[in-house]
């Protein structure tokens, strides 16, 4: 009897980590390490679509998905693969497993498969504002419009995060086609702004922080995702990602085909560092309420690698969410 038990408990692990390592699919997340509270996040992509796919850019707070976190903290751009001529945004706050959520969709034009665009997310203690080449296209704010209460529920940090990876929910991005594959979400620059009310260029309430136009891959700054979760039909890995031409590129792919062997698309608007003033500019012109700033120092190091454990340890979450995304760390 104790023989059998034994051989069970082996079985066991063998089949979580084949199903672990099962996916027949690669993709790519990449994490700033330090996560910060409020400020503005702003990349200029051109985003991977396919029917079946997501392409996004997205504030987390690390640890979220897990069971024991005290709270679900997130904010997405996220582009459906079924319509690249919209990306859909979101709060999510709760807990995981009874997350709340507030979907919304957005039109871009061109499509944001089809060129460059700048998105944008401003997060300070009263909204969140979402921006496409420097247009509102939302803004939720607290007591205003903003039902389910979840500004004020975004509480202490997050990080900025982007990801392209394949939703087992054909209701919302779509059947999934491999023949489309391998797609790539192109980003040419990024920068990060600290909130600072009323103390920013000409008045207004964000400082830009740092800049990365991806010349180079910054190991100190950025971390590559290696896990995946449930409803996903990819693992995300630190192979799909390279930096070429001055273009940070994520991909998904084939399992085994991790490479990036296209042509970097041409992005007709100068850089971040060249474009500064207009950039100033536009922050002067938008005003917006005086609060105060606060800001967190964010571990250096990736917390969610407490959970890596080659893919021993599942945490489930979003039961209740059509993704479902409880997060498995795993290594290669
Ligand atoms: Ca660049």
């Amino acid at each position: 009897m104790k023989h059998v038990k034994k051989t069970i408990g082996i079985l066991a692990v063998l089949a979580m980590a084949a199903s672990v390592n099962a996916k027949d699919f690669s993709g790519a997340e990449l994490y700033t390490l330090d996560e910060m509270t409020y400020g503005k996040f702003e990349a200029r992509m051109k985003m991977a679509a396919a029917s079946g796919t997501v392409s996004s850019m997205f504030l987390y707070q690390n640890g979220s998905e897990q069971s024991s976190a005290e709270r679900w903290v997130e904010v997405d751009i996220e582009v459906l693969g079924k319509n690249p001529g919209s990306f859909q945004s979101n709060i999510i706050t709760g807990k995981a497993g009874a997350q709340k959520t507030s979907e919304k969709h957005h039109t871009v034009s061109p499509a944001a498969d089809q060129g460059f665009h700048t998105y944008g997310i401003e997060w300070t203690p009263n909204y969140v504002r979402w921006t496409v080449d420097g247009n509102e296209v939302r803004k939720t704010e607290k007591g205003v419009n903003d039902p389910k209460d979840q500004v004020a529920n975004l509480i202490g940090t997050q990080g900025l995060r982007f990801n392209i990876w394949s939703s087992e929910s054909a209701d919302w991005v779509g059947q999934f086609d491999e023949s489309k594959l391998p797609l790539f979400q192109f980003i040419n620059w990024v920068k990060v702004y600290k909130y600072t009310p009323g103390q920013g260029e000409g008045g207004s309430d964000f400082t830009l922080d740092w800049v990365d136009d991806f010349d180079t891959f910054d190991s100190g700054r950025w971390g590559k995702g290696n896990w995946t979760f449930d409803g996903n039909r990819v693992d995300l890995t630190p192979n799909n990602i390279y930096s070429k031409d001055g273009m940070l590129i994520l991909a998904l792919t084939r399992k085994g085909q991790e490479s990036f062997n296209g042509q970097v698309p041409q992005d007709d608007q100068p850089g971040p560092t060249s474009s500064s003033s207009s950039e100033q500019q536009i922050s002067s012109s938008s005003a917006t309420e005086s609060i105060h700033q606060v800001r967190v120092q964010a571990p250096s190091k990736e917390i969610r690698g407490k959970v890596n454990a080659k893919g021993a340890r599942v945490n489930e979450t979003r039961a209740n969410d059509p993704r479902n995304r409880y997060r498995v760390n795993f290594t290669f």
